[in-house]
Formats: structure tokens, sequence, C-alpha cells
């Protein structure tokens, strides 16, 4: 997929992470890494980035006082015109940021719910990118600072003033509200068609964004769902139904990847997209082998399973990509059986398959 650069004015944005002590700055390069993939994502250009070795972040300001002189400077002098954050940041640092730098201040979390908002395309997941920007939104509705939806001014707009206050935060509960009456009514028809495919096996994948759960999903049922080299690319839940070569049904469904610091208000309200996979019979987790931070992603993909509610549902761990050079070889330290697979060449799928005949045909036996 390419990016629409020409639907929005492009930000020139530097990126800022802290890292506790400076034996943590790898850690803090490699997270500012993702946050670039994730602003590339969001269409937005990354021009400088910083790390600053800080025990503790600044109430005031997240980072200290010296570094925000120093982007001040790197702003005024033309080095770009907004400044994304690795962490959340507190209303009020987010605040006094935007004031002392004179342009516009986001978080990762904001970063995250703006690309989930453009991407969204089915009524379902509108509506629960819409709920999750309203619960980030409200407590930090503080007269200074508004961030609604793309349609009322993009990423980190400048709200109204303070007599808009109460008004605003009595329409955001209103809507929000609103929302959740709609999704509960999609919920039950999820709920009704969940019941009709009580007969069949449900195979889930999951795993960190960009893993290629698409790719795999897409080779295993003949479909064609959007694969990317782009995090993020899918939002909603796609299931089909195969048969031939198994000896019952087995659907399949494909989801949203999971990533660190994935805001909570998001796995909150995509809980009932999330579903396919807190029903499932067995998880494929895939990961992608090449990534230099694979054990860090399957820690974060395995949190999420424990906030969903799925963390005990068999799981299969699925090495992908290994046509190309791993970054690392699992040791003997995971419970889960792991596989090693390339679902863009079609290596290794075969014994998946027969891993689900064997397990679908033991769980029709057991019940
Ligand atoms: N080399 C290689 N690339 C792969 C393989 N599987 C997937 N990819 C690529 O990895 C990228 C991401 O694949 P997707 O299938 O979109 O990944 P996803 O896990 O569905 O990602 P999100 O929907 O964004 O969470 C695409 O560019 C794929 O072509 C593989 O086995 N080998
Ligand atoms: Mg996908």
């Amino acid at each position: 997929m390419v990016i629409d650069y020409s639907k929005k004015e492009i930000e020139k944005t530097i990126l800022v992470g802290l890292a506790t002590d400076s034996r943590r700055k790898k850690e803090t390069i490699d997270s500012l890494d993702e946050l670039a993939a994730l602003a590339i994502s969001a269409g937005v250009e990354v021009v400088s980035r910083r790390v600053q070795v800080r025990p503790k972040p600044s109430p005031a300001y997240y980072v200290g006082k010296g570094l925000v002189a120093e982007l001040k400077e790197q702003l005024a002098d033309g080095g770009g015109n907004c400044v994304i954050f690795d962490d959340p940041l507190t209303p009020a640092q987010q605040r006094n940021l935007e004031q002392a730098l004179d342009a516009k201040v986001i978080d990762r979390s904001i970063l995250i719910l703006d690309i989930f908002a453009s991407r969204a395309r089915t009524a379902a997941a509108r509506l629960q990118v819409e709920l999750a920007q309203l619960e980030y939104t409200l407590p930090r509705l503080t007269g200074a600072w508004v961030h609604f939806s793309r349609q009322y001014g993009g990423i980190g707009a400048k709200g109204p003033g303070e007599t808009q206050l109460e008004i605003d935060r009595r329409q955001v509960r209103k809507k929000i509200a609103h929302l959740k009456a709609r999704l509960k009514k999609l919920d039950t028809q999820r709920s009704i068609q969940r019941k009709k495919r009580q007969a069949l096996y449900k195979v889930a994948l999951v795993g960190y964004t960009n893993a290629g759960k698409s790719t795999l999903f897409n080779y295993l049922t003949k479909a064609r769902v959007e694969t990317a080299d782009m995090l993020f690319t899918t939002l909603d839940s796609t299931s089909r139904v195969m048969s031939s070569g198994y000896p019952c049904r087995i659907i399949f469904s494909d989801t949203v990847g999971f990533i660190k610091k994935l805001p909570h208000q998001l796995v909150a309200s995509f809980k009932s997209t999330l579903e396919e996979v807190t029903h499932a019979d067995l998880l494929f987790h895939v990961v992608d082998c090449t990534d230099p931070n694979v054990e860090e992603q399957i820690v974060q993909t395995r949190s999420v399973l424990v906030e969903i509610g799925a963390a005990d549902i068999p799981t299969l761990l699925i090495y992908n990509k290994i046509d190309q050079a791993p970054a690392f070889c699992p040791n003997n330290g995971y419970s889960e059986p792991v596989y090693f697979i390339s679902a863009l060449q079609a290596k290794g799928i075969a014994a998946l398959q027969a891993e689900i005949i064997a397990r679908s045909e033991q769980h029709f036996i057991k019940i």
C-alpha cells in the first residue's frame, strides 16, 4: 500500500525517548526505530531523534529543561514542526511542552490512535477507534488541548478555550455512551454468528504487527487480505472457513497486530474484534524471526493475550520469514511448540497443517 501524502500536510518530526540509565540506551534506540516506523506509517517524516538518559521523567516537561531548550532551537532553525515522544505524556507535560516549543507535541499513543483512525475501514473498526480516541481524550480535556479525531482538526489539534470545557466534556461523555451502545448492537450480532461456528475448529492468527499474519492467512485460506511492509496494515478481523484437506471444517481468523505500549483504550475498545482470538481453539502466534527485537515482541504479544483473556489457549509459536536471515533462534525456554516457516515462499506450512489436523481431531473426540 502506498501512503497517501496528499491528504495531509506532512509533518517534519523529531522523535524523543528516555532511557532510565545508560545501559538501557540501546532499548530506547530500538524503541525509537519502531516509533519511526509508526511515524512513517502515519505519513510523517522523521528528521532527527534524541535519546536522553534520565532516571525518571520530569513531571513538567518529561525530558530535562536543557533538552527542551535544544529542541526549541532545533525547531526554530527549521529542523521540524512536530515532536513525538515515545511514552505517554501527561496532560500537563503535553501542554507545557507545546507552550515551550511552540510546535505540535504528540506521543506514541496518539500516533497509534491516529494510524488506526486513518486505516479503519469497516463500521465496527471506525466505531472502536473513535471510542478509544474519546476515552483517551476525556481525562485530557483541559481546555488548553483537545485531541479529537481528525475530523476535529487532526493529531494534537489545539482545542477550544476554557469556557467551552464543560460543554466539551459533556459532549464527549455523551458520544462515548452512544458509541458503546452501537458497539453493543454489533456485539450481539457477532455472538449470534459465533454460536453458529461452535461446530468448527477455530484457529486465530495473532502476533506483533508486520509479523506476516495476513500473508500466512492468505496462504492457508486462499483469501486476498491486504499485506504490506508497514505497521498496522490489518485492523479488522477476517475469517474464512476451510474444509478441503482437513477432517472437519476449520475457521481461520486474521486480526489486528499488537505493538509495544499499545494504548490500553485501544485494546479495550477492540475487545469485540479480538473476540475471534479469545474464542479460538488454537492460536498461531506468528513472529518475524528477522527482527532483532523478536524476543521482546513475543513478550509484548503474550502480555496483550493476557490482557484480553487468551493466555490459556493452546498456542503454536511460528517463526516466519525463514527465507531471510534470522536475527534470532529460539532457545528451549518456550513452552509452546515452535515451527519455522516462510509464509511468503510457502515453506514449512505442511507441518502446521498436520498439527491442525491432529489437534482438531483430538478436539472433537473430547467434546
Ligand atoms: N521475506 C518474507 N517476508 C514476509 C514473509 N511473510 C510476510 N512477509 C512480508 O512481511 C510484511 C508484513 O506482512 P503482513 O502479512 O502484512 O503482516 P501482518 O502480521 O499481517 O501485519 P499487520 O496487519 O500490519 O499487523 C509484508 O511485506 C510481507 O510480504 C515471509 O515469509 N518472508
Ligand atoms: Mg495483517
